[in-house]
């Protein structure tokens, strides 16, 4: 018996990486009736028989993110650009939130820094890496800039890629790992299928340095469900420390007096765009509520 991780499937066959062969496996008929569903990522029991396998066992999961449905992933990484495609300050805060709440580490990569000038990027990574304090690295995927500095942190892990359609996910792969040229750049694959019945194809690809990436299209249409207003600022870690200090104990720094987090924003301590995308989430918040 041997254990590994299944990488992609495809019509009830599952390949799962071991000591770093794929196999072929197809999972026990009993999985079927019981209605046990095998997500990539998942850490499995495998009968080894030749190049092929049988998996008898999914061990617990660790994390689960729906949509993607992966399992046991470690951290997403998710790249953003301020240029081509424009910056999206409202879904980058969306995102954090969603993979804060799956319990997921997030890594954000500013992408495409040969288009920006430096400023730009201190800027960038001044508030989400100093205010907000986040793990922010510049790159330039497409020429390969910074991604010496990205291996490291992918080695060992299984990493969600995240982003908007464009801003260099395949690009990213396909410079981490020359080898998958089959990786399609620059095509909007994403934009397909909503609504339809297409499966999402979801694929973990190994990375010769060290590390599975998946990158998967997902991460549209996040809501806040299951969230509670006195919630919400726990994912806004630049508001904590000014928190404590608003006057009233149960302060949502939204319209109460004396609120130190709005100070903050007045003083410039904390970015308003943040803040705006906080106020923004509130009342989505409120709107779910009400159904
Ligand atoms: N200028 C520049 N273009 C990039 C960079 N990274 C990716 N691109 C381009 O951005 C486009 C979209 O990239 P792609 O990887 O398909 O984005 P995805 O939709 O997130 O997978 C392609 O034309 C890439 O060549 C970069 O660092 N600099
Ligand atoms: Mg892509
Ligand atoms: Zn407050």
């Amino acid at each position: 018996m041997a254990v590994g991780q299944v990488i992609r499937s495809h019509s009830n066959i599952y390949y799962v990486l071991i000591e770093g062969r794929e196999f072929e496996c197809r999972s026990r008929g009993r999985f079927r009736l019981e209605k046990q569903v095998v997500l990539a990522g998942d850490l499995v029991e495998v009968l080894i028989d030749g190049e092929e396998g049988r998996i008898d066992k999914v061990l617990p999961r660790r994390t689960v993110l729906e949509r993607p449905a992966i399992a046991n992933v470690d951290q997403a990484v998710i790249l953003f650009t301020l240029r081509e495609p424009e910056a999206d300050y409202p879904f980058l805060d969306r995102v954090l939130i969603h993979v804060e709440r799956a319990g997921v580490a997030p890594i954000i990569l500013l992408n495409k820094i040969d288009l920006l000038e430096p400023a730009m990027v201190a800027d960038f990574c001044h508030i989400y890496g100093e205010q907000v304090g986040y793990s922010v690295y510049p790159i330039g995927a497409l020429d390969g800039l910074g991604l010496d500095v990205v291996r490291p942190l992918l080695a060992g892990k299984l990493s969600v890629l995240a982003g908007h359609s464009g801003v260099g996910k395949s690009r990213l792969v396909r410079s981490l790992e020359p080898s998958r040229q089959d990786v399609r750049v620059g095509e909007l694959s994403e934009k397909l299928g909503r609504g339809k019945h297409t499966t999402r194809h979801v694929e973990l690809i190994p990375i010769a340095s060290g590390g599975l990436l998946a990158d998967t299209p997902g991460f549209t249409y996040l809501e806040f469900h299951d969230l509670e207003k006195r919630d919400l600022a726990e994912y806004f870690p630049e508001f904590r420390r000014y928190a404590t200090q608003c006057r009233f104990d149960d302060c949502i720094h939204n319209k109460e007096p004396d609120c130190a987090v709005r100070a903050a924003v007045a003083a410039g301590a904390i970015a308003e765009r943040r803040y705006a995308n906080y106020t923004g989430f509130l009342k989505e918040v409120e709107a779910l509520k009400r159904w």
